[in-house]
């Protein structure tokens, strides 16, 4: 390669990930327990699920599996959200999606960046679930006007990220020693600080407006909070987590255990208190926990609307919030509930619940070009010329990052919003417009089924 040549944005979010996976595993040793945990148990699952191996091995999952990661962070004004956006895109990650957690009493609202593309998801499938706190969400107006004031004095990106970015904007991209600086700039702000710009007192007031609030205000950056690797069985690596010294928070997030996992399962370990220098004495602060998830495939408008309406009944049914006492409860509802819902590929699809992949099988090459070979998508996949992949999930779920916002802040940190969704000014924070998922989805299932017709009836 030309020593000033672009290096591919996706190769830049790769290297990204991984030197954020390193840095937090040096910071958060339960962290690399989890890795650990995770490691042994997908080696199992693929051992005795020969099916599932195939199906990974065709939709090329196998080879990001263990490098997939998400992160959250939270920000604090709008500038700092519009110029995240500038960081995330020079590694080609995008605003996909738009959350609203108020109702969940939760003052943020959200979307995760990552890569669009299936081929960009395959280098790295690396995403980031990123929230901009509501301050008109604080009613009491002094403290307010005084956490106005301390984001407005704090500066989140280093001098040479900032100089990076713009260089990566004018130039449309970065030469390989610049890009291995970037990473390196971009890294600190998602370090960890364990000095905080307040004062104990100052903490403790914003902490007592909503937990959230003094994560975000009392410190110089938005520290990541959590790393997740994904996991092929979620309740193998939730019982044996204990064994580990790992304490998982009651009830999986998200839909039920099944045959074909759908959407997003996800499970988390209570936030750390780590030790705090206030400005003026020493504390201590809880931000930063553990999670895992099990991605399922993704489901069409439909199938998510069947989705929600099965997830809200179990929960009306339940009466309350999942907790500890009711969790048996709650898994025993989730499952007579998510029973309408078809647990395979083919009734999925013929009812329209979900996305997939198609893929040309050696058997539809070998038929090629015969007389009588099937002229249309159906008949191709009857035949057997054409195989169907579910299309993971690449996204995540407001209900279930209600339920891992609330597990690390505590129960303590319920509160009640009349607000709720503002895309319109999430998105003029933002400085542009967040993408629909479903149109990702749509987009890729095409394009495979695109190239499959190609490919058989040129
Ligand atoms: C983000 C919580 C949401 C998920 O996986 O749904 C989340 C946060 O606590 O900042 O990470
Ligand atoms: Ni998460």
């Amino acid at each position: 390669m030309h020593a000033n040549a672009h290096v591919s944005p996706d190769e830049i979010r790769k290297g990204f990930s991984k030197a954020m996976s390193d840095m937090y595993r040096d910071e958060v040793p339960l962290y690399g327990a989890l890795l650990e945990l995770v490691a042994h148990t997908n080696a199992r699952v693929l051992d005795s699920q020969p099916e599932l191996v195939q199906q990974l091995q065709r939709t090329g999952e196998i080879q990001r599996l263990d490098m997939e990661r998400h992160g959250a962070i939270r920000l604090g004004t709008a500038a700092e959200l519009a110029t995240i956006s500038r960081l995330f895109a020079v590694m080609g990650m995008q605003p996909v999606g738009y959350y609203d957690l108020t109702p969940a009493g939760v003052p943020v609202h959200s979307t995760a960046f990552r890569a669009v593309h299936e081929h960009a998801l395959q280098t790295s499938p690396f995403r980031v679930f990123t929230s901009l706190l509501r301050l008109e969400l604080i009613e009491n107006l002094e403290l307010r006007a005084f956490a106005e004031r301390a984001l407005a004095k704090r500066s989140i990106f280093t001098p040479g990220a900032l100089a990076l970015i713009e260089q990566a904007e004018t130039q449309g991209g970065l030469n390989a020693s610049d890009a291995q600086a970037f990473i390196r700039e971009a890294l600190e702000t998602f370090r960890w600080h364990n000095t905080a710009t307040v004062t104990g007192a100052q903490y403790e007031q914003l902490s007592n407006q909503h937990r959230l609030i003094a994560d975000v205000v009392a410190f110089r950056g938005p520290h990541i909070n959590h790393l997740t690797p994904r996991t092929l069985d979620i309740d193998q690596v939730q019982a044996a987590m204990p064994g580990k010294g790992i304490t998982p928070k009651a009830v999986i997030e998200g839909p039920p255990r099944r045959q074909c996992p759908i959407l997003l399962r996800q499970t988390s370990f209570k936030a750390l208190d780590e030790p705090i220098a206030f400005s003026d004495a020493q504390g201590s602060h809880s931000a930063r926990f553990g999670e895992i998830e099990q991605r399922g495939v993704a489901l069409t408008p439909r199938g998510r609307a069947l989705y929600d309406q099965l997830l809200n009944a179990a929960r009306d049914e339940l009466g309350a919030f999942p907790n500890e006492a009711n969790a048996e409860r709650y898994v025993q509802l989730m499952e007579q509930h998510f029973q309408v819902f078809p647990d395979n590929h083919a009734q999925m699809r013929e009812q329209g619940l979900a996305y997939f992949r198609y893929f040309v099988t050696d058997h539809g090459l070998a038929a090629r070009g015969h007389a009588d070979q099937p002229r249309t998508l159906e008949a191709l996949v009857s035949a057997g010329h054409v195989a169907i992949e579910p299309l993971v999930y690449e996204d995540f779920l407001p209900v279930s990052a209600a339920g891992i916002f609330q597990s690390n802040l505590g129960d303590a940190a319920q509160s009640h919003y009349a607000a709720n969704a503002n895309q319109a000014e999430f998105e003029q924070a933002l400085g542009r417009k967040t993408i629909d998922e479903l149109q990702l989805y749509g987009q890729t299932q095409q394009r495979s089924i695109d190239e499959c017709m190609a490919t058989l009836l040129p």
